[in-house]
This record gives structure tokens, sequence and C-alpha cells, in this order.
């Protein structure tokens, strides 16, 4: 087999050149082909240099992740990065694209790093639940300080090859489309010298630095193994030889990577990217060209539906009935623009160019030069038919015509069309701007192109989208009712919001499904008929009650905002309690756990028995992307194998549940719903 690494000379330099697409992750025969160029290097007295440098899209993204788990192949990452610093002849690593990881980490053991501005370094190995286990947790801080490597490792978001030039990870810049030409001439410029090893580097550090960092991200660290592990681990090694911290991080590495937190997050990152692919489908079917999109409804999913292609450089017609909903729309979405630039990470060019992208339009006939038209009106079947049946008079051939609905049946939808091939459902999630998740809901119908290329909108307005079927509710929604039918039922049996809410958010929920119901709104899907309440909802909205857009709802609000328990609240449920006559009982942890959590297990064993989902792994990535999950629990599917299904169906037994054939099936097999 030949090797991923190629190596060349320019005069005294070895250049050493990795392509192994797609991201030049350090998989062994990388490692291998690397060690043999440092051999060389070693060896031969005519080479003064090495250029480490990579082919295609970008620099080493990491380690090889589909490695994690097996027996590792010679030589480990952690020796071939030390074998590189050791070199006595300079070492320059030339990065583009992403030194993510060991890449990272291999760029910290070169001795010089030179980068085209649009490079990008991170250390994102937190995010798959373990931390940077190839020498990064000792080189960085020695490299870029303390606080910059806390940063780097803690959050695992990457920087700026200027801001790692500023944080002196990066000792200079070069040309973009010029790097092995300016790597080279560095090269040549530092021949001779003596070489300088991270690794040799004193750490200086203000030991105070550690528990003001751990307070200030307490919140953000909730419930998470790794980003605690890191800080603790550069705060013990700080001070010590750089062999000593390296055997640390050995060991906080193995004990993580072999934890079920890291296993669940790096089932979420193959999960998200096997989402994309879509069953039944040619990879090489011809996409539609999807140059202008229409949105019907200037509202609040409108108009964030629109940001998303305005921000992604796609020209955007917008449509209203009346020109003050109009106005009011775009009037927000310019709002939300200037609030991002507010916070630097827009300029006020990039929103006039977003805003300039905008058509706002009273004309229903203008979505006749749109590609793909998004209604995103309210939830009525016939408002939405009426819609669907005009644009199928007015929009153009080929045009993908899709439906924000977030229950209601696309088949229904496409049926009023003469074209049910060119309908499907487009979920988006609320906020539409911010939420990572989309539903691609498959009609019938759907044809292969118009699903393909709905994917492939998804990626380039940076969505993560996964393809459900037609059923209520699709795969989110659906999940979520029997979680809110047992929430409620509790309520009325004994229990309390604040019981239910605290018992979801220990789980690692950002909040429990009653904080939630205030956030959104307790009056949503309510039917404003005073006279008409049928359970502590409805008088709930009927009350005012509507959640913290009132400053009540399950609970009271300050003017700030924080929540309190509310007496009303106790006394209406007390109330309904009577009137239905049901029986009072202490409810456990354990049983809200189960009424709220196995059910919903049980309704996704219900959605994957009937293809609304290609695959478990794609109702784990709806739950983490749209409903805040927690990624280091994996997704219910996820969290349930890890729970051992026989436990969810004992528990589901037990409150009386009717278990899903799906799921007894693999309980009984002792099988995992994610493979
Ligand atoms: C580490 O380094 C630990 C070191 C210590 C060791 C002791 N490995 O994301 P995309 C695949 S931990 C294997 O769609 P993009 C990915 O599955 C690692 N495979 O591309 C997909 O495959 P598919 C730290 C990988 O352009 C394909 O590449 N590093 C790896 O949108 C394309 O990926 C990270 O965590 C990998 N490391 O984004 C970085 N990375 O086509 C992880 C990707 O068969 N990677 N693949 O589905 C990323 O963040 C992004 O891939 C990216 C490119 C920003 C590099």
């Amino acid at each position: 087999m030949t090797s991923p690494i190629t190596t060349s000379r320019q005069g005294d330099v070895l250049i050493l050149t990795s392509d192994n697409p797609p991201v030049n992750a350090l998989g062994a025969a990388v490692r291998q082909g690397l060690q043999a160029g440092i051999e060389e290097a070693k060896n031969d007295d005519s080479i003064k240099a090495v250029v480490i440098i990579a082919a295609g899209k970008t620099f080493f993204a990491g380690a090889d992740i589909t490695e994690f788990g097996k027996a590792m192949q010679e030589p480990s990452l952690p020796v071939l990065v030390d074998q590189i610093e050791a070199l006595d002849k300079p070492v320059i690593a030339a990065v583009h694209g992403t030194a993510l990881g060991g890449g990272c980490e291999v760029a910290l053991a070169s001795h010089y790093r030179i980068a085209v501005p649009s490079a990008k370094f991170g250390l994102p190995e937190v995010k798959l639940g373990i931390l940077p286990g190839a020498g990064g947790t000792q080189r960085m801080p020695r490299v870029a300080g303390v606080e910059t490597a806390l940063e780097l490792a803690t959050k695992g978001d990457p920087i700026s090859a200027e801001q790692a030039k500023a944080a002196g990870l990066v000792d200079r810049l070069a040309n973009e489309g010029n790097l092995l030409a300016d790597a080279v001439a560095f090269a040549n410029e530092v021949i001779g010298k003596p070489v300088s090893r991270s690794s040799e580097r004193p750490v200086t550090v203000d030991p105070a630095i550690f528990e003001t960092f751990r307070k200030a991200n307490a919140k953000r660290f909730r419930g998470m193994d790794a980003p605690t592990a890191i800080v603790d681990l550069i705060e013990q090694t700080a001070g010590k030889p750089y062999a000593e911290g390296v055997q640390a991080e050995r060991m906080g590495f193995m004990k993580l990577i072999m934890g079920t937190q890291s296993a669940a997050l790096r089932h979420i990152f193959f999960a998200e990217r096997k989402a994309a692919k879509i069953d039944g489908i040619a990879e090489d079917v011809q996409l539609r060209d999807i140059k202008r999109v229409g949105v019907i409804g200037a509202g609040t999913m409108g108009g964030g539906i629109s940001m998303n292609f305005l921000t992604a450089g796609v020209p955007v017609t917008i449509v209203e009935m009346a020109q003050d909903a109009l106005d009011r729309g775009t009037g927000v979405i310019r709002k939300n623009y200037e609030a991002t630039a507010a916070k630097g990470r827009m300029t006020a060019e990039q929103v006039e160019g977003a805003m300039g992208l905008l058509k706002a339009s009273l004309n229903f006939d203008d979505l006749a030069e749109c590609d793909l038209i998004i209604e995103a009106v309210y939830e009525n079947m016939d408002v939405k038919k009426d819609i669907f049946g005009k644009l199928d008079k007015i929009a153009k051939p080929g045009a993908i015509l899709a439906s924000n609905t977030s229950y209601l049946n696309i088949d229904e939808i496409a049926a009023v069309t003469s074209r049910p091939q060119d309908v499907l459902g487009l979920h988006f999630f609320s906020p539409a701007n911010v939420m990572k998740l989309l539903e691609i809901v498959r009609g019938a119908k759907t044809a292969d192109d118009v699903l393909a290329t709905a994917m492939a909108v998804s990626k380039k307005i940076r969505k993560v989208a996964v393809i459900a079927g037609v059923c209520y509710g699709f795969i989110g929604n659906r999940m979520l009712m029997p979680r809110q039918v047992e929430a409620n039922k509790m309520l009325l049996e004994g229990a309390t919001p604040e019981q239910i809410d605290k018992v979801h958010v220990g789980f690692g929920m950002p909040m429990g499904p009653f904080q939630m119901a205030d956030l959104a709104g307790v009056d949503i899907g309510w039917h404003r008929d005073p006279n008409r309440i049928e359970n502590i909802r409805d008088a709930l909205a009927a009350e005012g009650r509507w959640g913290q857009k009132k400053s009540a709802g399950f609970y009271d609000y300050d003017e700030k905002r924080t929540p309190s328990n509310s007496p009303r609240v106790a006394e209406l449920i007390a109330e309904w309690r009577g009137k239905l006559n049901v029986p009072q009982h202490e409810v456990t942890e354990e049983e809200i756990v189960v009424r709220t959590l196995y059910t919903m297990v049980n309704e996704g064993a219900l959605i994957l028995a009937e293809g609304m989902a290609q695959r478990a792994s794609d109702i784990d990535v709806v739950w983490v992307y749209g409903y805040g999950w927690p990624p280091y629990r994996g997704g219910p599917m996820f969290w349930a194998d890890t729970e051992g299904l026989a436990k969810i169906v004992a528990g589901l037994e037990k409150y009386g549940f009717e278990v899903a054939p799906l799921l007894r099936e693999k309980a009984e097999k002792g099988e995992k719903f994610n493979k």
C-alpha cells in the first residue's frame, strides 16, 4: 500500500506532504509515514530542515476517530509528536485549513508554525469527551499561555491564524496560496539555529486563574467530565516538568476515553454525519439549482428561516399579506442582524450585505422567480392547502415547494398540487436562525433529487438535517408528546412542576417540561375560549399566566425573570386534582425518569419500526440538536442502550405502559438500537 506521506526535497529542506482525504486524519499510515520522514531527516546529513504540510482541504484535522477503541498501531501519536520535537533540525509545520486536536499537537511539537490567514487552530477533543492526549495539555500552556490553553482545550472552539499568532501559537503568517514556498523560505532562514522545543519552555501561571476559570464556566461545564478533568490536569501539572505532565495527561486521556460520555459524544459526531445520508438515493443524484428562496410569512418563523439564507448569501423573497406585518417582519430581521453586529460577530457591511439580498413583497406572484419556496404560516391545514394550491399555479417548473409545518400531513398538502414530487416538509426549530436542527420530511411522492437538494441546502445554511417520515409531529415533536402527557398527569398525582423540572435539569437538559412551557408560552395551542377549560394548562392560560412573557406561568417570575414556585399554581393543581378525583401518591425520581424519559424511548422505537426515522442515530441527532438533549448522553436511543434495554422495558412495564414491539424484541435479544 502506498503511504499517504510523500517526501520531496527543495534544496536542504525535506518536505513531508500528507495526502489522506477527506481531512488528513492522523491514522496509522499517516503516523508511520511521518515517523519514517523524521527518521530520514535524522539520518541524512544533507537534510537541514523539515517542512510538514498537507495536501487537500486541510492540515491534519486530528487523530483518526474511527481508530478509537481499537488496538493502537505503532507509532502512537504521543510517541510520534515527541519524535518530531526531538529532531535536532528545525521542523516547520505549514498549516492551512484546520489544525485540530492531534493536528494541532503535531504543530505544537514542531519547532515553528507558519499558517495562511484562513487557517484555524483548535483543541476540539473536549467535544468528543476526551482531553488532548498527545502533549496538547502540556505544550499549549508553554507556547500560548495557560489562559489560552484553558480556553481552547475546555471549550473546543478553534481560533483564527491571526488570533493564534497573537497568542504565540503561530510564528509567521504565509501568503494565501503560497504556503509551501513561504514555509520553505522560513525553513531556510532557521537552518543552523538551535531548535526551540516547546516542551522545554517554562509555564508561568498565577494559580488563582484556575478557580476563576472554573467559577466563570461552571454553568457551561455542568454535568460534563472532560472540561473539569482538563482544568484539573493543567492546574496540577503547571509547575511540573513536561515528562511528568505528559504522563498525567496520558492517564487522564485513557480514563476519559473509556467512559460513557466520550462514547456518547463520539456517537453523536458520527451520527450527525450519517444523518446526511439518505437511504435509497444514489449519491450522484443531480441536484436542483437553488439561486433564490421564497418565504411565505414574515412572522417569527418566516423571518428566522429567511435569515439562514441571507446569511449564507442566498437571495430571499419574503411575502406577507399586509404591509404592517411585512414591515414588522423585515424590521425584526434587521434588528437581529444589528444585535449580532453589536456583539462583534458581524460587520456593518455584512449586515447591509445580508439585508440587500432581501426582497419584501405583498405580491404572491413574486414567488415565481424562486427555486425553493418555504411556507411558514400558522398551523392550519386549510390555510396551507390554499397556499399550496396557489403556489402550484405560479411557481416555476421544478421549483421545490416546502412547508414548515411542525405536525401536519405533508402528503395531504402535496395532494392539492399537480406536482407532489416537488413537495416536502422543511421543519425548522425556533429560533430558526439559531437552532441547528432541520427535519426534512419525505412525502410519499417526494422525488429523490428534491430530498437530496434539501439536504445540500441544509448544509449550505449550516443546519444539521435529519430525514423524517410523514407522521403526526414527525420525529421530535412526536416524542415530546408522551413526555408532556405524563408530566401533566404527574402534577395531578402529586408531583410539583419544580420536582419534575429538577429531574430533567439534573439529567442535563437545559430546562424541564414546565420551564420549557413557560419559555415557549403557556398560551401556545390554547383555543382562547375562557369557557372551555379542560386542564391545568388551559386554566393557567385563562388566568393570563402565559409564561415568562407575562411574568407568570407554571412559575412566578421577578423582573429579572428569576423563577419561583407559585402558590397560585399549587392551588390550581389541587383544584384540578379534586375536580378529577385523582388519587395522590408520592412521585419518585425513578417514576419521573420512567414516565417522561423511558416513554420517549418507547415512542422512538415505534418511530423506528414504522420507518419514520432512517436509523436510531437520526433520532439522537434530532434530540441533541433540536431539544437540548445533553450531547454527553448521546441522544435518547443511545442513552437507552447505555441504560440497558431490558431495564427500560422493566421500567415501562412497572408503570403500566405498552412496550413498543421493537424495543421488547431488542431487549429480549440483548441487542442495542445503535450498533
Ligand atoms: C484527537 O485528535 C485526539 C488526539 C489524541 C490522540 C492520542 N477522524 O465534518 P465533515 C470524517 S481527537 C476520522 O463532514 P467538513 C467525517 O466523519 C480528534 N474521520 O467535513 C466525514 O466522513 P464521511 C480531534 C473524520 O469539511 C468526513 O471526514 N479532531 C475525522 O464539514 C468529512 O467530515 C476533531 O474532533 C477524524 N478526526 O469539516 C475534528 N474528522 O464523509 C473533527 C472528520 O464518511 N472534524 N472525519 O461522513 C471536524 O471538526 C470536521 O470534520 C472538519 C471538516 C472541521 C475537519
